[in-house]
């Protein structure tokens, strides 16, 4: 049987890249740069299968092609909103992404922000790497503790839960959700969590808000100059889910102006690039894109996307079908 082509847009760890070439005709990107437009556009021309990531915006200008060969996106990644659904959907292309495999990482670093954020672990690294530290005192950057706080969760999916259960049973903090869903209440009480209407009325009643919310239009700008009024000015913002999620003029100015007391991102409107304004903040903790990055859960991803393919190609319906 004739192989399906599949194109690889960036460089996957080693085991995952040796499995699909073992599967599939596959095409690597060796130089591991993201790709342009039209190298996207001769990606869909030429293969049956493009393995995408969050680097690689696929809308229209990849897909209205009079050379279309691609019949399945299928990302790297549970995020999905660089892929234009109704477009690939309009040309009958078929969408699937890796949930469940990256909850656990992506919650950890969601963790990992809000204890550097709080407790100043960048201010402090920054402090020693520059020779500047002076030794102990009992007033020297003191931050805030997490532990027996409130936690405010927007989206209450896998990896919100995931967050929950670390806050909860690790720190013994109190956690309110907001979810366009109704979580019933066997979940709740599992995390210790309360449910509340709106994000309106969770926000002033929380220490630290995390956001684990899907991006895209439906939930861009979410967070804005007047979500943060309505924070604590001693409370911290996390996001590990997508930089539109969050306007990032309005979250510099609420941190050079005090408005609220600091944020952990790990994503951002342009990433990689980033707004000088947030760069200066001393408040601010900010990682580059790492919420997966671990090497079980890069490998798994990978494994997930080839599950993905083989059901596809072998006229399965893919277990994480989004369209
Ligand atoms: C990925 C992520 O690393 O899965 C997601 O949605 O944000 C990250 O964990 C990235 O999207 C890979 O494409």
């Amino acid at each position: 049987m004739v192989k399906p082509r599949v194109f690889v847009t960036r460089r996957w760890p080693r085991a995952v890249e040796a499995m699909l070439a073992d599967k599939f005709e596959a095409t690597f990107n060796s130089s591991d740069r993201a790709l342009s437009v039209a190298e996207l556009r001769e990606a869909v021309a030429s293969a049956d299968a493009v393995l995408p990531t969050v680097t690689d915006r696929i809308g229209p200008a990849v897909l209205e092609t009079n050379r279309l060969r691609t019949k399945i996106l299928a990302n790297y990644g549970v995020g999905f909103s660089h892929i234009d659904v109704a477009a690939a959907q309009k040309w009958g292309i078929t969408v699937t992404n890796t949930p469940d495999v990256l909850s656990e990482c992506t919650a950890d670093l969601a963790l990992t922000l809000m204890l550097m954020v709080a407790r100043r672990v960048g201010e402090g690294e920054r402090e020693v790497r520059s020779d500047g530290w002076t030794g102990w005192r009992p007033t020297h950057l003191l931050g805030t503790k997490i532990s027996g706080k409130t936690l405010g969760i927007v989206g209450f999916g896998r990896i919100g839960r995931a967050v929950a259960k670390r806050a909860h049973h690790g720190f013994g903090m109190r956690v309110v959700t907001y979810d366009r869903a109704q979580i019933d209440a066997g979940t709740l009480a599992e995390f210790g969590a309360e449910q509340v209407q709106s994000i309106d009325e969770l926000l002033p009643r929380c220490d630290f808000v995390s956001l684990h919310c899907p991006g895209g239009d439906e939930n861009h700008h979410l967070i804005g100059a007047r979500q943060f009024d309505l924070m604590k000015p001693s409370a911290f913002l996390v996001n590990t889910a997508r930089g539109e999620v969050v306007d990032e003029r309005a979250l510099a100015h609420a941190l050079w102006f005090d408005t609220i007391a600091g944020a952990g991102l790990d994503v951002y409107e342009g990433e990689p690039s980033i707004l000088p304004e947030l760069c200066g903040c001393e408040n601010a903790v900010l990682l580059p894109h790492l919420g997966s990055a671990t090497k079980e859960t890069r490998e798994a991803m990978g494994f997930r996307v080839i599950e993905n393919l083989t059901d596809f190609f072998e006229g399965r319906t893919p277990k994480d079908m989004v369209a």
